[in-house]
């Protein structure tokens, strides 16, 4: 067994990681599309922000169905992206500022476009066949999850093929041990080449049982990820599930014991008080911090890893979701940066949040891009009015976190992200809401995230200690890091002023005034609109 030894796990807890979507990062070559040479560019400012670890989404040969999540070829940098020398220099350039490179594993299913899968639907004699799941008749109603049923006919077999995404998506045969042994190959093809880890994309759909069981957590899943990950190549990656799980099948998954994942992303607090993404989220600043403290708990007690995260590529922003936008946008940044990145976990900071961005708005459904976003423009638009229609997506789609990074408040230049015309329009808000703005403002996010990472980095009981919930009124969230003799206390009010009972040991104890978001301020004075305190004792 080649399970991940404990000083391994624990040093992932330094790593604080920097998500990057590279179609709308930075263009370096001026044809409007982000590139591989625009991240190199642009390394410095990871530098100066403070991060030491990067997970690049997919930049592999891609029809981009679904922007990268469709693989044509495992082994091959998109051309728009650039080359395999420019991943090279990227992984040199990262090396050098001992910046960690996680790539994106998408190993559920592949492009219909890839050759596996060219060969494989052509007939049912093709030794690629047995590479994807087929039936004559749709064994279940399994719908996909970017909606319409998961199975698609075949012409040329006369078949039906299941595609859990988008149907230029066809899921993978995990069963068939040479697809098992193919998508190793893959892992090591990139671990040769000097990566530090992978996220692995909805891993928990690798393995599903059509006749009659679920779509994904299947009863082969654990085997599987053993076979990709548990081997004297891949024990030193930092492995990374995006895997729905629940406590229990968490621990199942990322266990020490296990030889699976290093951790895996939970969504509970992203998904709190959903009921469709598009609609109005019915929710209260307590059953955020309740699911917090649960995971918190949770993952301590049981000696699991946990990522910490409010966005990513496929969520609006958190900001617009959670907080207010508009009059306290600096506030709600800063208090959500405090709040989630001082707990115990591994932080992902996506890209965008170190200035605050939030969702745009556009009022034509031709002015999105996303595949799953055009999805339910289609399933709605006889059902109601087109206005309401598009304040729903302009509320839930994942276009809002898609759009040109904005670098600058040159609007000319497209905020500094491109030369030419960007593939995607800027946010609708980029004239107000960029990094030069920001950097210029007395109430810079960018400073504010630059001074907490550069206090994580710093203090041990931020990155190794453990947690301790102290909160005693509703509507705010005060929580303890002990490690060694060393003592921090986060407290943060949510959305109403109000005076915080501080715990008592704090008031005995020396503790000094570290961080906040409306400077310093004595523990008893009443806390403003998503005020943040951090007090520390070393
Ligand atoms: O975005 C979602 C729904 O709005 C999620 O359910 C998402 O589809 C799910 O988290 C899986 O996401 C991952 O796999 C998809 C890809 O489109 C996403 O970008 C990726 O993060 C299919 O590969
Ligand atoms: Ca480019």
């Amino acid at each position: 067994m080649e399970k991940q030894a404990d000083e391994t796990r624990n040093q992932f807890l330094n790593w604080t990681v920097y998500q990057i979507y590279p179609r709308s990062f930075y263009d370096a070559n001026g044809d409007g599309i982000g590139d591989i040479n625009g991240v190199i560019e642009k390394l410095d400012h990871l530098v100066a922000l403070g991060v030491n670890a990067i997970w690049l989404c997919p930049c592999y040969q891609s029809p981009n169905a679904d922007n990268g999540y469709d693989v044509s070829d495992y082994r091959a940098i998109a051309p728009e992206f650039g080359t395999m020398e420019d991943w090279q220099r990227l992984r040199d350039e990262t090396k050098k500022r001992e910046i960690n490179l996680i790539m994106d594993l998408v190993a559920n299913h592949t492009s219909d476009q890839h050759d596996w899968f060219r060969q494989a639907r052509s007939s049912r004699e093709n030794p690629y066949h047995d590479f994807y799941i087929w039936a004559d008749t749709p064994p279940n109603d399994w719908q996909s999850v970017f909606g319409g049923s998961a199975w698609q006919f075949n012409e040329p077999t006369q078949e039906y093929y299941l595609h859990s995404f988008a149907i230029e998506q066809p899921d993978l045969n995990w069963e068939n041990p040479r697809v098992r042994e193919a998508m190793c190959a893959v892992v090591d093809f990139w671990t040769d080449k000097g990566v530090d880890g992978f996220r692995c994309d909805v891993l928990d759909f690798i393995s599903k049982d059509i006749r009659g069981g679920k779509m994904f957590q299947g009863p082969r899943l654990h085997e599987y990820i053993r076979q990709l990950f548990d081997r004297p190549k891949t024990k030193r990656l930092f492995t990374v599930g995006e895997c729905q799980a629940d406590e229990a099948y968490t621990l199942q998954l990322c266990g020490k014991q296990r030889g699976e994942l290093t951790t895996a992303f939970q969504f509970d607090h992203v998904r709190l008080g959903e009921t469709n993404k598009y609609l109005p989220l019915d929710f209260t600043f307590d059953d955020l911090r309740n699911i917090l403290v649960k995971w918190q708990n949770f993952t301590q007690e049981n000696d699991l890893l946990y990522t910490l995260f409010t966005d990513n590529h496929d969520q609006p922003f958190f900001l617009s979701r959670y907080g207010n936008d508009r009059a306290l946008r600096y506030e709600c940044a800063t208090a959500f940066a405090a709040l989630f990145y001082l707990l115990r976990g591994i932080p992902f900071i996506y890209q965008g949040q170190e200035f605050g961005s939030v969702n745009s708005f556009f009022d034509d459904i031709e002015q999105f891009d996303d595949v799953e976003t055009h999805n339910y423009y289609k399933a709605h638009k006889d059902k109601i009015s087109e206005t309401e229609l598009m304040q729903q997506i302009n509320r839930g789609s994942r276009d809002n976190a898609r759009r040109p990074m904005a670098w600058t408040k040159n609007e000319a230049t497209m905020y500094g992200f491109t030369t030419k015309k960007p593939w995607f329009a800027p946010p609708s808000r980029a004239d107000e809401i960029n990094l030069e703005t920001d950097r210029n403002s007395q109430k810079s996010v960018f400073a504010f995230y630059q001074k907490l990472l550069a206090f994580r980095k710093e203090n041990e009981v931020i990155r190794q200690g453990d947690f301790t919930d102290m909160t005693t009124e509703s509507g705010s969230f005060i929580y303890q890091r002990r490690y060694g003799e060393s003592r921090a206390i986060v407290a943060c009010n949510f959305d109403k002023e109000q005076a915080l009972t501080m715990p008592t040991l704090f008031n005995r104890e020396n503790f000094r005034f570290a961080l906040g978001n409306y400077g310093e301020q004595s523990p008893s004075a009443p806390f403003r609109p998503f005020e943040v305190r951090v007090f520390l004792k070393t």
